[in-house]
């Protein structure tokens, strides 16, 4: 039997979102589905969304970092692509009856004000940065457990389900990337501490592999896009009733709970 085709695997996960039932992973019964064809069926379900209605608002980057890598067990970055409807605002609860099993994670959060053109740089990323926050990652695998390999997790949008933004933007500029400290609180026990460095070095370095990626596709960061750059820390469920705070030097705190 062949593989499915980009649009059969978008439909599979298109109705796991919609439904909020766990879908089998791909690689299970289709060990040797490659990554650009995940990509397209990543393109498909994104697609759907914006056929909806949605806008493109940015992408996020996906296992950047060690702690997440380890975390997931998929050693290989990636990237999805993030619309309106994610966006939650600063201080509202977790939208739980989106989701299947949400889990939240720290992240840095670029607003570009230029285009970033390849081949991309952690220079020319700050330089074509209007703001940072302090961010957080909503994910939601729509897989069974929570459980995929590489190009599973590339075909379901890296996870994406909701982002907040935190309360405080800053320049680039005044701003030590690298070395912007976040602690993480699980129903107010410090749980988990990591620097912005644990993104590849730098987080902006991040963002540079992305646009470099897209460029290779004919694709561009451009102008006014949000770019989440990567799980800082490990990923933590949220349960209704629970709550997690991400506090970021110098960027303010977001809570995050389950109504
Ligand atoms: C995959 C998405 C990874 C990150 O920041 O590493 C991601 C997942 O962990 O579910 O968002
Ligand atoms: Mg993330």
């Amino acid at each position: 039997m062949g593989n499915p085709t980009p649009q059969a695997m978008a439909d599979v996960l298109i109705a796991g979102e919609r439904d909020r039932t766990e879908v089998a992973q791909f690689s299970d019964s289709y060990p040797d589905i490659d990554v650009a064809t995940a990509y397209a069926a990543q393109r498909a379900f994104v697609q759907s969304k914006l056929d909806a209605g949605e806008r493109l608002v940015g992408y996020k980057l996906g296992l950047t970092s060690r702690n997440k890598q380890q975390a997931m067990g998929v050693d290989s970055p990636l990237y999805g692509r993030v619309t309106s409807s994610m966006l939650s605002t600063y201080g509202d609860p977790i939208p739980f009856e989106r989701f299947i099993h949400p889990r939240v994670e720290s992240e840095i959060a670029f607003l570009l004000k230029d285009d970033v053109v390849a081949p991309a740089t952690v220079t020319s990323v700050l330089a074509a940065t209007d703001l940072i926050y302090g961010a957080v990652d909503v994910l939601d695998s729509r897989y069974q457990g929570f459980k995929f390999t590489l190009t599973d997790v590339v075909a379901d949008n890296a996870s994406a389900g909701a982002f907040y933004l935190g309360p405080i933007a800053r320049r680039p500029e005044d701003l030590e990337l690298h070395l912007i400290g976040c602690v993480v609180r699980v129903d107010g026990e410090v749980a988990m501490t990591a620097a912005g460095a644990a993104v590849m070095g730098h987080p902006a370095a991040s963002v540079a592999w992305l646009a470099n990626q897209l460029a290779a596709e004919g694709e561009t960061l451009k102008a006014g896009q949000l770019v989440f750059s990567g799980g800082v820390t490990a990923p933590v469920p949220v349960v209704p009733g629970g709550s997690v705070t991400f506090e970021f030097d110098g960027l303010g705190a977001i809570e995050v709970y389950g109504a």
